[in-house]
This record gives C-alpha cells, structure tokens and sequence, in this order.
C-alpha cells in the first residue's frame, strides 16, 4: 500500500496543498524515519526538491503538518521525529532580511529537511487521507472453540538404537 504519490509539476505550496486537496489528498506528513525513507526513495526521480506538507507560516518557529500535529523544533507534545538537515531550519539564515523560509522541503539528494520560501515553485508529494474512523457499533466477543492439544511428537530414537 502506497499512500504517497509524486507530483513532478512545480507549484507554490500553496498551490501545491490546493492540488493535493483537489484530489482527495494532502500534502505529506512525515511521522517516522521508516516514512522518511518511503518518501526519499519516491522522489529520487523528481525533477527538483519537493514540497512536505510542513509549515511555520501562522507563527514563526511552530512547526505543523497539515494535521495541526506539530514537529520540533517546538515545545512538547510534538511529534518526536524531524529530520532537518544540519543548521535548518534557518529562516533564511544570513538571507534572512531577504525572504521567509516558512515551507518545509524534503531535498531530493539526501532525504533531509529545509524550510523554504512557500512561494518557491517545486515538485510536491501528496498523501492519500486516513478515512474517518468508521463506527463500532458494540460487537460480541469472538467465538472461540479451543483446537485440540497437538499430539505429543513420539520420542527421538536413542542414540545407539538402530534405525527401523
Ligand atoms: C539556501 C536555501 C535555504 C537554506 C540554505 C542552506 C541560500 O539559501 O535553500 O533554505 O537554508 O540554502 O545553505
Ligand atoms: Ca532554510
């Protein structure tokens, strides 16, 4: 089961969260190292770096998902896991004056994390949505017949005995 799919067409993240939507899906989340992986090696024939669903837009420093779940760094409770490349997220860093770095990219060559300009126009991976949980009427326990004991396996010939 796949629940990513690359869009090699760029697009603002803006635009990028609308495509996604439009289809019944959302940009990426990415919870676990094991889904970090998954998204690397499906975008290892993208045509640039491509677009998470992560953002600090609304405030500076908070990173979320389009899950409202938050991401460090930050303040507990977030999500334990990131994966920001050394010295990112940086705002910008010595451009900082220049622009805002307020969208997270998953960069193509190594599977690590920048903030970007949102208006930057790349490539984005989009999510296939978690179905509402469905309703659980009250279900009766599992019938649950007890299989037989197995047969105990007869005893290894002795050492000295000879074979049948
Ligand atoms: C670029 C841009 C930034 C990133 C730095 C890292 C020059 O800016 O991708 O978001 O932090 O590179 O050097
Ligand atoms: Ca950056």
């Amino acid at each position: 089961m796949t629940a990513f799919t690359l869009f090699d067409t760029p697009a603002s993240w803006a635009d990028a969260r609308q495509a996604c939507l439009s289809r019944g899906l959302d940009l990426a989340r990415i919870p676990s190292a094991d889904v970090n992986a998954e998204v690397y090696a499906l975008i290892k024939t993208a045509s640039a770096d491509v677009w998470l669903g992560g953002t600090d837009t609304e405030r500076e420093g908070a990173w979320h998902w389009p899950s409202g779940e938050k991401f460090p760094p930050g303040k507990p409770p977030d999500l334990a896991y990131f994966n920001w490349a050394a010295g990112e997220p940086n705002n910008g860093g010595e451009f900082a004056a220049s622009w805002d770095e307020g969208c997270v990219q998953m960069r193509k060559d190594s599977g690590e994390w920048n903030d970007a300009p949102c208006y930057d126009e790349q490539p984005y991976v989009c999510e296939k949505l978690a179905p509402p949980p469905p309703p659980s009427p009250p279900s009766p326990p599992p019938p649950s017949p007890s299989p037989p004991p197995p047969s105990p396996s007869p005893p290894p010939p002795a050492a000295d005995a000879p074979a049948p």
